[in-house]
């Protein structure tokens, strides 16, 4: 408000963000499909601790409490993404009316909140089936993918506005299908690239799709960026940046502003590409109304082969979170810029942004005084990129609660709002208040 000492412009939307694996749980309920995560966690070694999200945040019973939650925080904007096998459990065919009830409740239930819904369509649970038969890595999926994307928006097109394709379309090709650390476990490079390219025609293909079923919609795609700068100023330094920051984000943000891919990095990856068909490159360039960006940290880079006797002008830290990742706001800032001025994305929101730390429960209280620093930190960044004319419309906390954290199970908590995973008991940290009362004065005192 008018005393704010940095005051977001009027309509700058605040919201939080969840995926459907992460939260749900419900895993084999009403009829849904099995899908890839569920899968990989149910195969002992892949998962910290053997975790799954059988259970998760049981989120599926609870939404009605979690909404109500977010409405008492002052929240303003949900960014949840949808269970493809509960709509279509095997990928394509029957629809399962009652994962599409569960979806159309929630939706109702925000907008009775007075909460925007923004719906991501993929955040990384494939149907089996799909993976069964080949899963990104070939063109099937695509067409799947389309099938799905009309049966949804059908059904929540008259509510929901916002829609978001894919969120981080380089973990689930890369870490999917290259390191092999993330569902479906595969670990081939050349299928990676492929994956890479079926994901990105995906939303190419899925925009004019949603469009069609959708008045007034918002359409975008999510990518995660870390900016990567190297730790000297030494050739080979410079090198493996430029090297880190194809694979990181040009792969994936050239195409898309119809720069096709950095033939760096084809030349790199040794793919012949023979998965790009006519006309593919067009599709994947189609306008959007806004790119998202899922932003954590940035990257220090050595080419260790070459110069790890120099010293390094860039050394990373201070501060590093319990992910290992270095707290580097300004690298925000950075990116926010570039993604404007270099690459002409004139309206972006910030669709994840948070960071897990050690959290403790004391006498029912989380003081998570390093989360609100974080967060503080990031959205003065955020706001001195505002003022530099870059056009950052929105910013969604990652995450409204704690919840199953991929490979690292439940040891890592990112929530503004602890879970106790016996009881499923909310309580909201400190963090969760005092970005309540930021959302309330839109901006910080
Ligand atoms: O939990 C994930 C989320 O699913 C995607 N973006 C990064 C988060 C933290 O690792």
């Amino acid at each position: 408000m008018g005393n704010a000492k940095l005051e977001f412009p009027k309509g700058f939307l605040w919201g939080v963000a969840t995926a459907s694996y992460q939260i749900e749980g419900a895993w084999k309920e009403d009829g849904k499909g099995e899908n890839i995560w569920d899968r990989f966690s149910h195969t002992s070694g892949n998962v910290q601790d053997g975790d799954t999200g059988d259970v998760a945040c049981d989120h599926y019973h609870r939404f009605r409490d979690d909404v109500a939650l977010m409405k008492e925080l002052g929240f303003k904007a949900y960014r949840f993404s949808i269970a493809w096998p509960r709509v279509l459990p095997s990928g394509r065919g029957k629809i399962n009316e009652l994962g599409v009830q569960f979806y159309s409740d929630l939706v109702d239930e925000l907008l009775a909140a007075g909460i925007e819904p923004w719906v991501t369509l993929y955040h990384w649970d494939l149907p089996q089936a799909l993976e069964d038969e080949g899963g990104w890595a070939v063109r099937g999926s695509v067409d799947a993918f389309l099938e799905y994307t009309d049966a949804i928006t059908r059904a929540l097109g008259d509510r929901v506005k916002n829609w978001i394709t894919f969120n981080e379309p380089w973990v689930s090709a890369f870490l999917g299908y290259e390191h092999g650390v993330h569902a479906p476990g595969r670990k081939d490079l050349q299928a990676a690239v492929a994956a890479a390219h079926h994901l990105l025609l995906a939303h190419g293909k899925a925009v004019p799709v949603i469009r069609k079923n959708v008045p007034n919609a918002k359409v975008g795609i999510t990518l995660n960026l870390t900016p990567q700068v190297p730790a000297s100023q030494s050739f080979s330094d410079r090198m493996a940046a430029t090297w880190a920051d194809g694979y990181n984000n040009r792969f994936f943000l050239d195409p898309l502003v119809g720069r096709g891919y950095p033939q760096d990095m084809v030349r790199s990856f040794g793919s012949d590409m023979s998965f790009v068909l006519p006309g593919d490159m067009d599709t994947i360039a189609v306008s959007t109304d806004f790119l998202g960006v899922n932003f954590y940290t940035r990257g220090v880079i050595r080419d260790t082969k070459t110069t790890q006797n120099l010293p390094a002008e860039v050394v990373a830290g201070p501060q590093f979170t319990e992910m290992g990742w270095e707290v580097h706001p300004e690298a925000l800032y950075n990116l926010l810029c570039r993604l404007h001025f270099e690459h002409g994305f004139k309206n972006i929101y910030i669709t994840e942004n948070g960071a897990a730390f050690d959290d403790k429960l004391i006498d029912g209280h989380v003081e998570d005084t390093l989360r609100v620093d974080f967060l503080q930190r990031h959205f003065a960044m955020a706001h001195k990129a505002i003022n530099a004319g870059v056009g950052l419309r929105g910013y969604f906390v990652w995450s409204l609660m704690d919840n199953f954290e991929w490979a690292y199970g439940y040891s890592k908590r990112f929530g503004i709002v602890y879970v106790d995973y016996q009881t499923q008991k909310r309580i909201p940290k400190h963090s969760a208040h005092w970005y309540g009362k930021v959302v309330a004065r839109n901006g910080l005192d």
